[in-house]
């Protein structure tokens, strides 16, 4: 039996928690080793184990693979979650490419300053209700299938949900003016793979301000400034 994909990253969402919702989706169990501290990641960059001297990275079939699309093209295409054709491909694709530019601005929303968060808030959801929300429903609605593309579960509808989620948790009635994007997100929800995913107790993250004010090392308003600074210049650094 294959070993089980092994992810490496710290415990918390980040660029790796679509890869653990794509894993999810496609029923793969999978193991995880966080990076606590800056050591562990050096370690793996001295030991040659990460290309870019990077994570997000996943050991599966005998390669440690990173680049966050890499990984989800990889896993995608393995678990038949990538369209039955070229042409479909692409479009999964896109619909990829723009739903990451989304969810990008939403992973890194609680590392900014304070003072931006709200405006930044505000940007985001006009950015989802003007420019990326009104292209999935009208999919939806022209097509009338379940899926985004070729009417099975792809990359593009499981990238979609987490986004969807993800920014209901921050402006819980996001949604409103999206019926079609309303009952797919509840239809795609109770996927059994992707219902016990949303389940509490697996392996998807909390909010990231959850753990950064729940964890101990998180004491004072002071570190978590600090800790803003350094993540918000390690993802500009990194993208
Ligand atoms: N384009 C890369 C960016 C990866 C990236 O920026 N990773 C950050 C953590 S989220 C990192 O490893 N930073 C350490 C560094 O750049 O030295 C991807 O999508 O995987």
């Amino acid at each position: 039996m294959a070993a089980r994909p092994k992810l490496h990253y710290p415990n918390g969402r980040g660029r790796m928690e679509s890869v653990r919702w794509l894993l999810a989706a496609a029923g793969v169990e999978f193991d995880e080793e966080f990076l606590e501290t800056k050591e562990q990641l050096h370690k793996l960059q001295d030991g040659n184990h990460l290309l870019f001297q990077q994570v997000p990275m996943v050991e599966i079939d005998g390669m440690k693979l990173v680049q966050t699309r890499s990984i989800l093209h990889y896993i995608a295409d393995k678990y038949h979650l990538f369209g039955k054709d070229l042409k479909e491909r692409t479009l999964i694709d896109m619909y990829v490419e723009g739903t990451l530019d989304l969810l990008e601005l939403i992973i890194m929303h609680p590392f900014l300053k304070p003072d931006d968060q709200q405006k930044e808030m505000v940007s985001m959801a006009q950015k989802a209700k003007i420019r990326y929300f009104p292209v999935f429903e009208k999919i939806l609605r022209d097509h009338g299938q379940s899926f985004l593309v070729g009417n099975q579960l792809s990359l593009a509808d499981v990238i979609l949900l987490q986004t969807i989620l993800a920014l209901e948790e921050k402006i819980p009635n996001i949604l409103s003016a999206f019926p079609f994007l309303q009952e797919y997100s509840v239809k795609i929800s109770n996927i059994p793979t992707i219902k016990r995913f949303l389940e509490p107790g697996s392996k998807k993250k909390p909010p990231p301000d959850e753990i950064y004010f729940e964890e101990e090392f998180i004491e004072t308003r002071e570190q978590y400034e600090k800790l803003q600074n350094d993540m918000v210049a390690i993802l500009q650094k990194g993208s």
